[in-house]
Parts: structure tokens; sequence; C-alpha cells
């Protein structure tokens, strides 16, 4: 994929306010912490186009970023942080099943977990409405470099097991040393429609 341009559209928190659904759309879900800025930053060669924050949680704000004018990345707002005040919490759930069921121009949806730990109740909440909604989920396991070789099959099979899936349909990932980039693209130019992918793959090979 050849990242030509990403710019920041806007941020929204309900439909009345998204930008307009004309191109198609891929966005990232998991919980606070999880490592999602850092994913999309690698994904697109910036150091902090997202932010990576040591304070996580706080902002509830759907964002949308625009690449080469071909497709909108999304990154939706983080849950799971402890400290979060309770009415932002209660804001999440709404807001996720809202954004999903809108959204037709969404393709897929890129569900993080970290490799160390076992996914909670709104990671598996977030695969089911996935499912509901025939939204392809990309499961992407970071944070791989925290782990042994060993330590990653014993934790990929938790994982696994614990949202009822193979663990084949786990795509690892270290925003540390980059494993997993390419993976993770191919990923999401399997959900795009033919055309965009082409046109980003074309482009990719002009240079
Ligand atoms: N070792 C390591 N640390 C990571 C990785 N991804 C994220 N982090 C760290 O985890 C923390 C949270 O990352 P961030 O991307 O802000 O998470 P977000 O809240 O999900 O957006 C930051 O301190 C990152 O530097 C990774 O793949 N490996
Ligand atoms: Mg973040």
């Amino acid at each position: 994929m050849l990242i030509k341009y990403v710019e920041f559209i806007k941020s929204a928190t309900r439909a009345a306010h998204y930008p307009p659904g004309d191109l198609p759309e891929i966005a990232f879900a998991g919980r606070s912490n999880v490592g999602k800025s850092s994913l999309i930053n690698v994904l697109v060669n910036r150091k902090s186009l997202v932010r990576t924050s040591s304070t996580p949680g706080r902002t509830q704000l759907i964002n949308f970023f625009d690449v080469n004018g071909q497709f909108t990345l999304v990154d939706l707002p983080g849950y799971g942080f402890a400290k979060v005040p309770l009415a932002v919490k209660k804001q999440w759930g709404p807001m996720m099943e809202n954004y999903l069921a809108k959204r037709a121009n969404l393709r897929g949806v890129i569900l993080i977990l970290d490799i160390r730990r076992t996914p909670v109740a709104e990671d598996i909440q977030m695969l089911h409405w996935l499912q509901a909604y025939s939204i392809k989920p990309i499961l992407v396991i970071t944070k791989c470099d925290k782990v042994s070789k060993n330590e990653r099959g014993k934790q990929s099979r938790i994982i696994a097991q614990t949202l009822g899936v193979t663990p084949e349909e786990l795509n690892f990932f270290s925003a540390l040393n980059r494993e997993g980039k390419d993976l993770i693209w191919r990923k999401i130019e399997e959900v795009l429609p033919a055309e965009t992918a082409d046109a980003a793959g074309e482009a990719s090979k002009a240079t």
C-alpha cells in the first residue's frame, strides 16, 4: 500500500457529524492503551499522526482520517479504562453500535488485542456486533515483542478460544519492530473494494 498522504478529516460523536460516507472505510477498535494509535501510525508511516498517550481513555471521539483520497481510516474510542467516569463509559456502547449499524461504507474493523491479556467483555461484544452487522473483522494481536515465541503460542490459544475463533485468524503485530505491518495491509486490501485496492497497489508499483 502506497501512502501518498494522510489527513485528519474530523472528530465526531454522533452520526449527524460523521463526514460524508462516500469512500470505503476501515475502523480500528480496542481497549484503551492496547496500542491502537501506535498501530495506525506504523501502518501509515507517521510518527504521531494519531496521538499515543500514557493517560488513555479520556477521549470518546470517533476520529476520521483520509488516506490518498482513496479510503478512510477511523480511530474508534478505546474502552475498558478503569479511571474513565461512568457517564463516559455508558456512552461507549451506543456510540459504537450506532456507528457500526449506520456506516454503510464501513468495509472492515481491525480489532486490536494485547498478546499478554485475555480478551475482555467489550472485545467480545465488539466481535459479536461485527458478526451481527456483517462487517469483516481483522483480528490484530499487538505488543508481540513483549513475549517469547512460547508465550505467544500459549496466549494466542487463550485469546482465540475466548473470542471463539481459530488461532489462524489472529494476525501478529509489533509497533516496536513492525512485525505484521505488510500482512495487516494485505488483510485491509482484501476487504477494500477491488478498484480501491488496485488503485493503491498500482500506485505503489509505480514508485
Ligand atoms: N513494546 C510495545 N509497546 C507498544 C506497542 N504498541 C503500543 N505500545 C505502547 O503502549 C502504550 C499505549 O499505546 P497507544 O498506541 O497510545 O495505545 P491506544 O490507547 O490503544 O491508542 C504506549 O506507551 C505505546 O508506546 C508495541 O507493539 N510494543
Ligand atoms: Mg489512542
